[in-house]
């Protein structure tokens, strides 16, 4: 398979490796939002947050976390923004966690997420009610 991310994963392209541990690999993005931003791959190629098994669920989570405090304890951010881009707007088809170090004033609040709001406390109701009957139960590690 033509994987970019697979490829780093081998060793076949260069990379800033910042995590090497059993099922997860963590690189600088070499087009950052800011210096220091992080993706975190699992090494086995699936192509979305959606595709993840189970058992690597809180082995992602707790490396996205340690990457998160590395970025404020290591590159003096004040936070992080912690993102997976699922299909829509997502350039590499092998899931990745960006890691992004974030400190007040640097220009990303605002253009990044605007907001809409909900004509009614109905229409919001019936938003939720959707999501919890679509909602898959949830599944022990
Ligand atoms: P997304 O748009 O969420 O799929 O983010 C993909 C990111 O991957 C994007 O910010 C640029 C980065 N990227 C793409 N190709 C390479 C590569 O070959 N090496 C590195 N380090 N990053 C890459």
């Amino acid at each position: 398979m033509d994987c970019v991310f697979c490829s780093i994963v081998a060793g076949d392209l260069p990379a800033d490796v910042v995590l090497d541990e059993g099922d997860f690999l963590g690189f600088l993005d070499r087009r950052p939002v800011f210096k220091g931003h992080v993706l975190l791959v699992p090494r086995s190629h699936v192509d979305t947050l959606l595709d993840l098994p189970v058992e690597l669920h809180a082995g992602l989570l707790g490396a996205a976390q340690r990457l998160a405090a590395a970025a404020v304890d290591g590159l003096g951010a004040q936070g992080s923004f912690v993102a997976v881009n699922n299909v829509v707007s997502q350039s590499v088809p092998h899931l990745h966690v960006h890691v992004v170090p974030r400190t007040k004033g640097d220009g990303l609040r605002g253009f990044f997420w605007p907001r809409t709001k909900y004509a009614s406390e109905l229409e919001s109701a019936e938003y939720a009610a959707r999501i919890v009957g679509a909602l898959s139960p949830a599944v022990d590690a």
